[in-house]
């Protein structure tokens, strides 16, 4: 059955990242599949998967790495699914390496490129329901609603508790 979004990553260690992601399409009802894909471990799986992402209906793609991320990119040369880029937080260069690898792609294949870190995997999740939500009223009123409680949840006074 066809999904929505694809959540891929380049490692099961940026899972723990990326699920931030999952939990938002989640709360929002969006339906997607989760795959570990990475460039240099399975180039093969990422070329079929970018082969194959138009035809498998896939809307948004959302892509994690972390040290040197070139999933992200390299999906973005493969399909013109649109594709956010999540940089993993490393241990040795905090998730730096990973977001100027994302980032500075040269012009002509576009990455959205998000946060280092759980926060951009979270924020990919609302990026990618927000693209979906533009020909999706249902799931428009689904964001707003969630971006209001967040709002909703924020004291107006800061307290010691
Ligand atoms: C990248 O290398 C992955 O995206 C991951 O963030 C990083 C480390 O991978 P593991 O050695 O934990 O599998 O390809």
């Amino acid at each position: 059955m066809a999904v929505d979004v694809g959540i891929i990553m380049g490692s099961q260690s940026d899972w723990a990242t990326m699920k931030e992601a999952a939990s938002i399409l989640d709360a929002l009802g969006v339906s997607y599949e989760t795959r570990i894909v990475s460039a240099h471990r399975t180039p093969d799986r990422l070329w079929t998967y970018g082969k194959t992402a138009v035809d498998r209906g896939l809307k948004v793609i959302i892509a994690g790495a972390g040290g040197a991320a070139h999933l992200p990119g390299m999906m973005a040369s493969k399909t013109r699914v649109p594709v956010i880029g999540v940089p993993v937080q490393t241990r040795a260069l905090s998730g730096v390496d990973s977001l100027y690898s994302i980032v500075q792609m040269p012009k002509g294949f576009p990455v959205a490129t998000m946060a280092i870190g759980a926060a951009g995997a979270a924020n990919a999740g609302l990026m990618a329901a927000g693209i979906l939500a533009i020909s999706d009223p249902a799931l428009g009123q689904r964001l707003d609603d969630w971006r209001a409680a967040l709002s909703d949840s924020i004291p107006e006074e800061p307290s010691d508790d």
